[in-house]
């Protein structure tokens, strides 16, 4: 008998179920399949039988295949890991998966927002960052994105952000991005979304790899110790590889070159053995210190700035093993942020509020039951029970007559079911701000009518680079909006974030300064903040990055050996690249085959590249175009570029510049292949 696994049942213990005989394919009632390629009839040309059990379940199955796609962040990548936590922070929470030297198994889904499961992967978009730990005390969801804030201070508000962002309801597109009518007509009308739309037009939302970004559970939270004592708390993810994007003409040809670029980037990662790594950090901080910001902590749309509160880092997220199966796990996997083992809380944040409930009500319109606990990649690794019964798609069989309690049948000989833990979860003694109780309203505090001071902040925080990127990005996005009115309202209102860049806005889009909006708490200025820049937290280093390696027929096999030695050795990933993935045949007379071909392989999807060709090789590629393009798009991406003296040719064709990321193939190469050279990019486009 062959068996596989097919559920976890009640303490996640996996129960396996005989699936036919050795290897035999069946039905899914384990009935042996005779023949899997002709339907049964009435003669060889004769009528299909309706009595043909096999072709109906094969096509009843098949027919129901696909489920609801995620209303939002539809289409992600996930992968199966393991957190150790590093420190001892048992002053601060008792929660297990704190313990220091504890392992906890987890599930991460990294995820775009807006576009559908099949939509691409490098729009300018948030990325979702979620992660569900399996800890001996139940089920942690740390459902964060990777970046700190949020659009909106109130879950009512989030239907009308979704609607808003994604493809327009009579049209269906655009798929995925947001730069269209609808966002901006929303956006401009909410001032509160301006701190967010200062990230999201922000390189953070063109991240180069998954294992390049931070992440961040943005609301405030509760640690609480085992003494019942509370601590408020945000949650920081720091990649290991350090920060790093790709700039925006990068990410639209990424597009063209590989819709499934983030996807295949951490499947690869992780199927090679090089698994990502983050820190868990935290920034603890008390009522005193909450009362004392400019700023409410319980609102989404703000962030402490790590100058303010320190990031103590506390554990090690490490991705080790892909999915064996998409749908079963990353499509099936329900992530509920309302999910908190004993040490850890909620705050008042309106928004976590809303969240709480309606990731659990998703799941059951996605997964058609309420019991999806049950499924495998949901279910906790530790013993669960409760009096909950029934209801479809009940895989567990629980015995007795124990559904309700209180019970005495314990008194009776008969298995009483499980009972309460009255000291599992102790009592958060921390308050979460000014009128926690009160009268019923419908209201927004006064302390959340900021809304400018935390996108100036950003704004100011960035080098020059990125305030050029940021402010070429609003540029992009309004020119696509048809509404008249929109870019002016939306410029007005970022004339209350900083006028420069309201001016660069108004300039790129050719229109008037408008009159300033009217800011409903005027900003305050803060001090610059180092840790909201990319740039300043970019890591110079090839490790687990890809350098491409351009070589034809003729190209130096000497060179070609040192170069791909020399980018192995610093951690990067040498991919060779020939006009034929046959190869090409080298200087030593050898034929060196390529790991990919030069018109599927363009220069975008690497992170620096190096140009190896002889004299003869060279003329021979200035006739391709993908070669041309090649050395172009490296050269306009920031990239460095190292060429062999034959390649120079194609360089000048391309119109590669003089600077000190283009080398020859000796060590500046790999030193420059490190890095992206940003001060190059004034001199190819017209940022605003
Ligand atoms: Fe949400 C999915 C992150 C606000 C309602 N959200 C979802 C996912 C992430 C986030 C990463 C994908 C989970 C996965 O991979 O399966 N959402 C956030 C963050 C928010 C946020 C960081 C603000 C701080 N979300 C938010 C609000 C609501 C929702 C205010 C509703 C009131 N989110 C959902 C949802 C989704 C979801 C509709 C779609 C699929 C799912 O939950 O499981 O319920």
């Amino acid at each position: 008998m062959s068996k596989r696994d097919v559920g976890i049942g009640k303490g996640g213990e996996t129960h396996q179920v005989a699936s036919g005989g050795s290897d035999a394919m069946t039905t899914n009632h384990g009935v042996p399949i005779s023949d899997n390629q002709n339907s049964l009839k009435s003669g060889a040309r004769g009528p299909t039988l309706l009595e043909d059990f096999v072709l109906r379940e094969k096509i009843f199955h098949f027919d129901h295949e696909r489920i609801p796609e995620r209303i939002v962040h539809a289409r992600g990548s996930g992968a199966h890991g393991v957190f150790e936590a590093t420190d001892d922070i048992s002053d601060l929470s008792k929660a297990a998966v704190f313990t220091k030297g504890e392992k906890t198994e987890v599930f991460v889904r990294f995820s775009t927002v807006a576009g559908g499961a099949g939509s691409v992967d490098t729009p300018r978009d948030v990325r979702g960052f979620a992660v569900k730990f399996y800890t001996r005390e139940g089920n942690w969801d740390l459902v964060g994105n990777n970046i700190p804030v949020f659009f909106i201070q109130d879950a009512i508000k989030f239907p009308d952000l979704v609607h808003a962002v994604k493809m327009e309801a009579d049209r269906a597109y655009p798929q995925a991005g947001s730069a269209h009518d609808t966002f901006w007509d929303w956006a401009s009308l909410m001032p509160e979304t301006t701190h967010m739309l200062m990230w999201a037009m922000s390189d953070r939302t063109l991240p180069r790899s998954f294992r390049m970004m931070e992440g961040f559970g943005v609301h405030t939270f509760k640690l609480v110790n085992a003494s019942g004592k509370a601590s408020f708390v945000k949650f920081h993810w720091k990649p290991r590889l350090g920060l790093q994007s790709t700039i925006w003409d990068e990410a639209l040809k990424l597009q063209s070159a590989d819709n499934d670029y983030q996807r295949r980037d951490l499947f690869e990662a992780i199927d090679t053995g090089t698994f990502p790594k983050w820190d868990l950090g935290i920034q603890v901080f008390d009522q005193a210190f909450a009362d004392a910001q400019p700023y409410d902590v319980l609102d989404a749309t703000k962030l402490i700035p790590e100058e303010d509160v320190p990031v103590r880092l506390i554990g090690t997220l490490t991705l080790n093993r892909n999915v064996d199966n998409f749908f079963a796990e990353t499509e099936q996997v329900a992530f509920l942020p309302s999910n908190i083992p004993p040490g850890i809380d909620f705050s008042n944040d309106p928004l976590l509020q809303g969240r709480l409930f309606s990731y659990m009500d998703t799941q059951n319109s996605r997964l058609g039951t309420t019991n999806f606990h049950q499924i495998p990649i949901n279910a906790p690794r530790c013993p669960f029970a409760n009096m909950q019964r029934d209801g479809k798609m009940q895989t567990l069989v629980p015995k007795g007559r124990a559904n309700y309690e209180p019970n005495s049948l314990a008194e009776h000989g008969e298995d009483g079911g499980p009972r309460e833990t009255p000291s599992g979860f102790a009592t958060a003694n921390l308050t979460s701000g000014p009128d926690e109780t009160g009268d019923k309203q419908r209201a927004r505090s006064e302390s959340f009518a900021d809304h400018y001071s935390q996108a100036r902040l950003f704004y100011r925080s960035q080098d020059e680079h990125e305030q050029a990127h940021i402010a070429s990005s609003f540029v992009f996005e309004l020119s696509k909006v048809g509404l008249l009115d929109v870019p002016r309202r939306m410029v007005a209102n970022l004339r209350n974030v900083d006028e420069d860049l309201a001016r660069r806005v108004a300039e790129g889009l050719g229109i008037e300064l408008p009159t300033k909006a009217k800011a409903a708490r005027e900003p305050v200025d803060m001090a610059s903040s180092d840790a909201l820049s990319i740039h300043k937290n970019m890591k110079d280093t090839l490790e687990g990055r890809a350098v491409g390696i351009l070589i034809a027929d003729g190209t130096d096999a000497g060179q070609l050996d040192a170069v791909v030695a020399a980018v192995t050795r610093a951690k990067g990933k040498a991919v060779i690249i020939a006009p034929k993935i046959g190869g090409a045949t080298l200087s030593d007379g050898k034929i060196r085959k390529a790991d990919g071909q030069l018109a599927g392989s363009p220069s975008q999807i690497f992170d620096a590249v190096a140009i190896i060709l002889s004299d003869e090789g060279c003329q021979a590629l200035l006739k391709e175009g993908a070669a041309v393009e090649f050395a172009m798009n490296a050269f306009a991406h920031l990239k460095a570029i190292g060429a062999s003296d034959g390649a120079q040719p194609l360089l000048d064709k391309a119109g590669v510049g003089t600077d000190e990321g283009v080398t020859g193939l000796d060590s500046a190469f790999v030193k420059a292949a490190a890095r992206r050279f940003y001060d190059r990019e004034p001199t190819l486009r017209t940022l605003a």
